[in-house]
C-alpha cells in the first residue's frame, strides 16, 4: 500500500494510548510497536498495591492482552537511532525502518545512583513502590513494623507522579496509628527539592495535613547511601544554613523514591535535549528537529509533571497532529501541560490535584474544591480510573476529563 509505516517505540501507557487508532488509520501492519515486556503495568495502582488496598495481580496484564490487534509487536528493545536515515537499531543486532516515529519508552529508574540501594532493597524494612519486584514488600514491611524511625524519601532529581513518594506516607501512617503503635514511630519525609509539592493550593493543604499528622517534612535533602548493616541512612543536605553537610539517619522502615532520568538509550541519541528527554515541541509534541518523530509520556521534553493523566490529554493532540502530517489535514491541535496527581492521604480519602504545568495554574474537572480531601475522588481514582483505563485508556479511546470540566465550568 502506499500508506507510510509507523513505529511505536514503548508499549507503556503512552504508547498503548496512541497505537490503537493510529493502527486503525494506517491500515494492517503498517504500525509497529517496538516493547521487550511480556507484562503491561497500570503503575499508578501501585501506591494502593502497597498499602494492601488493592492486589498486584489488579496492576498488571500480560502485553500481548493489551497489544493492539492491528499493530505488530516487535518484542525487543531499542538499541539506538538513526534519524538521519529513519532507521532504530534494535538490541538483537536487527534495524526497522520507518516513516513516522513515535517515542513513548518512559523514565529510567537509577537505582545506582544511591549507594547500597539495589542490594538493599527489598529487605530488612527497605522497600520501594516505584519498582514491580518491590512494590508488594511496602506492603508486608508496613504491616511487620513495630514502631521506630519511619523515612520516606524523594530525590532532587525530575520522577514520575511527583506526589507517589509522599502518599504512601500517609497510608503507612494510618496503619500504624491503627495499630496502636504510633505514639512509638518518628516519621519523617525527606525530599531534594524545596516544596512539598510544585502547586501552593495543594501543597497548603498537604503541610496542614503533615503537621495535623506530625509528619516531619525535611527540605533539600538528598538520599545518597544506605548502610543496610547498621540500619542507617545517609543524606546530602543541598540547601539552609547546614548546605553542603551530610546527615546520618537511623531507620527500621525506608520507603525509598529512586533518583530518575531520561532513559540511556535517549539521552546518547540525535534526538535528545540537553538534559537527555525527546526534544519536542511543547504545544505540537512534534520533534523540534526531526519532522517525522513526535513523543509523549515520561521520556518526552514535555515541561509539565510525568503522569499517565498528563499522558491522556497529550495523546489526543499527538494522534490529530500525526495523523494530520499523513493525511494532509492541517487543523493543529496544542497540548496545554495538562497533568493530574490523585494524593491519596488516607484509605478514604484524596485530593484530586489537577493542574497545567505550564501556567502552574489548577485545571480542576469537577465543580468543587478539590484541594479539599475527599471520599469521592478517592473512590474515583481507586475503583472508577483503573477501569477508564483498562477498557477505554490503552485502547486509545480516553482523551482525558478535559470534555467533563468543560461541561461542569459551563453548567
Ligand atoms: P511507561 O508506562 O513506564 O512505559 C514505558 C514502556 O517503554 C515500558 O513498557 C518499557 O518496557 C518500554 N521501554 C523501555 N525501554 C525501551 C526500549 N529501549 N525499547 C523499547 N521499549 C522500551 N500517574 C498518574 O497519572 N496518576 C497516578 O496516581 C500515578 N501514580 C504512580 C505511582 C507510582 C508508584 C508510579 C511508579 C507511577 C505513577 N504514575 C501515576 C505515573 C505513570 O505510571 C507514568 O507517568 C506512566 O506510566 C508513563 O507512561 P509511559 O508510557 O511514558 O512510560
Ligand atoms: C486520568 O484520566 C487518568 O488516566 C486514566 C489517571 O491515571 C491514573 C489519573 O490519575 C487521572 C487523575 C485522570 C483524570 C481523570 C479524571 C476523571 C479527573
Amino acid at each position: 500500500s502506499s500508506l507510510p509505516y509507523l513505529s511505536i517505540i514503548g508499549g507503556g501507557s503512552a504508547g498503548l494510548s496512541v497505537a490503537s487508532t493510529l493502527a486503525e488509520n494506517l491500515g494492517n501492519k503498517a504500525v509497529a510497536v517496538v516493547e521487550p515486556s511480556d507484562v503491561h503495568y497500570y503503575q499508578p495502582l501501585w501506591t494502593f498495591v502497597g498499602a494492601g488496598l488493592k492486589t498486584f495481580d489488579e496492576s498488571r496484564m500480560a502485553m500481548s492482552e493489551v497489544m493492539p490487534e492491528k499493530a505488530q509487536w516487535i518484542k525487543d528493545s531499542v538499541a539506538s537511532f538513526e534519524p538521519n536515515k529513519n532507521i532504530v537499531k534494535l538490541s538483537n543486532g536487527e534495524s526497522i525502518s520507518y516513516d513516522y516515529l513515535v517515542v513513548a519508552a518512559g523514565i529510567q529508574m537509577n537505582w545506582g545512583k544511591i549507594k547500597n540501594l539495589s542490594q538493599a532493597l527489598g529487605k530488612d524494612g527497605v522497600t520501594s513502590n516505584y519498582s514491580a519486584d518491590s512494590v508488594v514488600k511496602t506492603d508486608e514491611f508496613i504491616k511487620t513494623f513495630r514502631g521506630g524511625n519511619a523515612l520516606f524519601t524523594m530525590p532532587s532529581t525530575p520522577i514520575k507522579c511527583a506526589g507517589a513518594p509522599q502518599k504512601i506516607m500517609y497510608l503507612a501512617e494510618e496503619q500504624w496509628r491503627k495499630a496502636g503503635i504510633r505514639s512509638k514511630t518518628d516519621i519523617k519525609y525527606f525530599t531534594g527539592l524545596g516544596k512539598i509539592f510544585a502547586i501552593d493550593k495543594y501543597a497548603n493543604e498537604l503541610l496542614k495535613i503533615c503537621k495535623a499528622r506530625d509528619l516531619n517534612v525535611n527540605y533539600f535533602t538528598d538520599l545518597t547511601e544506605i548502610n543496610p548493616e547498621s540500619k542507617e541512612a545517609v543524606f546530602n543536605v543541598l540547601g539552609g544554613e547546614a548546605k553542603g553537610t551530610k546527615l546520618t539517619l537511623p531507620y527500621d522502615f525506608l520507603h525509598v523514591t529512586p533518583p530518575m532520568g531520561a532513559p540511556d538509550f535517549i539521552k546518547s541519541s540525535l534526538l535528545a535535549n540537553a538534559d537527555g528527554w525527546v526534544d519536542v515541541d511543547k504545544e505540537t509534541l512534534r520533534h523540534n528537529k526531526f519532522a517525522n518523530i513526535y513523543a509523549l509520556g515520561d521520556c518526552s521534553s514535555l515541561p509539565t509533571s510525568k503522569t499517565a493523566a498528563a499522558i491522556t490529554a497529550q495523546s489526543a493532540v499527538l494522534k490529530n497532529n500525526l495523523l494530520g502530517d499523513i493525511f494532509g489535514d492541517k487543523q493543529i491541535a496544542k497540548y496545554d501541560g495538562y497533568t493530574s496527581c490523585p494524593l491519596i492521604t488516607g484509605s478514604d480519602k484524596l485530593i484530586l490535584a489537577e493542574f497545567s504545568g505550564y501556567t502552574g495554574q489548577p485545571q480542576e474537572t469537577f465543580p468543587f474544591d478539590q484541594s479539599k480531601e475527599r471520599f469521592s475522588t478517592y473512590l474515583l481514582t481507586k475503583e472508577v480510573l483503573p477501569e477508564i483505563y483498562w477498557k477505554s485508556m490503552v485502547k486509545g479511546t480516553w482523551d482525558g476529563p478535559a470534555k467533563f470540566r468543560k461541561l461542569f465550568r459551563s453548567a
